[in-house]
């Protein structure tokens, strides 16, 4: 099977795969925050006027979904041709809460450099359940993308008004996915009807009422994310009248169950049909090949994508794709490793120290254009 990307329509249908964080339990914060006299960045995010914080909800109750950081996407909401910032927050958990209310924030570019927080007017600022991750796209085709906001146990959809105004239409629109933990979502029209579809990758089974309990040393901790049963995908058809149908078992993809985190809609073998990567955490990534036929069928182990070298399924955190060589290469980055000291050293917050490393790029067998770059978390 030969891999390649194609930058024709298909690019319509991308649509902002989550920004999602894995935060570890271990997480000594102030290691991310260390400053390196080569950088090539500079953190500008104050002066932008950007100050918007998640909240996780952490608790003594060591709830999983604390551990996971907020989306975040760019768009142009207003059409200025300006990219804006939209920030999903987390939300507060049985023994977690926050001091000030939880909101979201949607940033306006000023084009000087600043942003505008216009969150409350834009009627985005409030979620009624625990905020994960967000896809951008429109679906009305209206010319204003619209947002997709993941979550548990349900998630929203807010059109945009074109006025700076959006409206939740989840309910209406039959994207609520009741009860499900959704961490990420994309964006992308898997049956040329010139409509977006939805597809939302769910984690794991969750409750707050019956939590799972771990203990490291006789300590209430976080559990691994394996004491947790996986989740089937969920596919939405568009029916062109702002409504949708849940197409999971129709299109195959209620059968993939596992622990998904990522997904990212590309068409990786240049048919002109939009195909799917999925991103799973200690389960086999998905590489989903659309039939052209409202079906998908899974080719991630031929295309030695579905675990790693040494046939173990990875930690896959979030996944999107992007020529980053310039030889017109897709090439994904997807996190596909966790693992921790199992005597972490005690820190004020009790959290051992991570260390993200990357490793060199890794070419597919026999494709010629397409790549995988890995990042592994490893503890010291
Ligand atoms: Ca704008
Ligand atoms: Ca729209
Ligand atoms: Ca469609
Ligand atoms: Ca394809």
């Amino acid at each position: 099977m030969r891999f390649r990307f194609s930058k024709g329509p298909c690019r319509l249908f991308l649509s902002l795969a989550v920004g999602l964080i894995w935060v570890s339990p271990f997480l000594d914060r102030s290691v991310s925050a260390s400053q390196h006299p080569n950088e090539i960045f500079t953190d500008i995010t104050a002066q932008a006027g950007i100050t918007w914080q998640q909240f996780s909800g952490e608790s003594p109750d060591r709830f999983l979904i604390e551990t996971m950081g907020g989306g975040v996407a760019f768009l142009d909401f207003d059409s200025d041709g300006l990219q804006d910032i939209f920030f999903v927050n987390g939300g507060e958990t049985p023994h977690g809460k926050s001091p000030v209310p939880v909101r979201n924030a949607l940033y306006h570019n000023l084009g000087n450099g600043k942003f505008e927080n216009v969150t409350a007017q834009a009627g985005v600022d409030r979620l009624g359940f625990y905020g994960m991750g967000v896809a951008v796209g429109d679906f009305d085709n209206d010319g204003f993308p619209d947002l997709y906001v993941t979550g548990y146990p349900a998630s929203a959809l807010f059109h945009n008004n074109g006025n700076g105004t959006f409206t939740e239409v989840a309910d209406r629109a039959g994207v609520k996915n009741t009860g499900r933990w959704a961490a990420s979502a994309a964006w992308f029209d898997y049956d040329r009807d010139g409509r977006l579809d939805l597809v939302v990758t769910n984690y794991v089974r969750f409750s707050f009422e019956n939590p799972k309990k771990c203990e490291v040393n006789g300590m209430r901790s976080y559990c691994e994310q394996v004491a947790y049963q996986g989740m089937p995908l969920t596919l939405y058809h568009n029916n062109g009248d702002g409504t949708f149908t849940d197409v999971s078992a129709t299109s195959g993809l209620e059968k993939f169950t596992g622990r998904a985190l990522g997904v990212v809609a590309i068409d990786v073998d240049d048919d002109g049909w939009a195909d799917l990567f999925v991103a799973r955490d200690a389960s086999p990534n998905l590489l989903l090949i659309n039939k052209h036929n409202g079906t998908f069928e899974d080719a991630a182990l031929d295309a030695e994508v579905a675990y790693d070298q040494n046939g173990m399924a990875r930690a896959g955190m979030g996944v999107d794709d992007e020529d980053i060589d310039g030889w017109s290469r897709i090439s994904m980055i997807n996190i596909i490793h966790y693992s921790r000291d199992p005597t972490p050293s005690p820190t004020k917050t009790g959290r051992a120290p991570l260390i993200w490393q990357a490793s060199p790029s890794l070419t597919l067998a026999g494709a010629q254009s397409f790549s995988i770059m890995t990042t592994t978390a490893i503890s010291t």
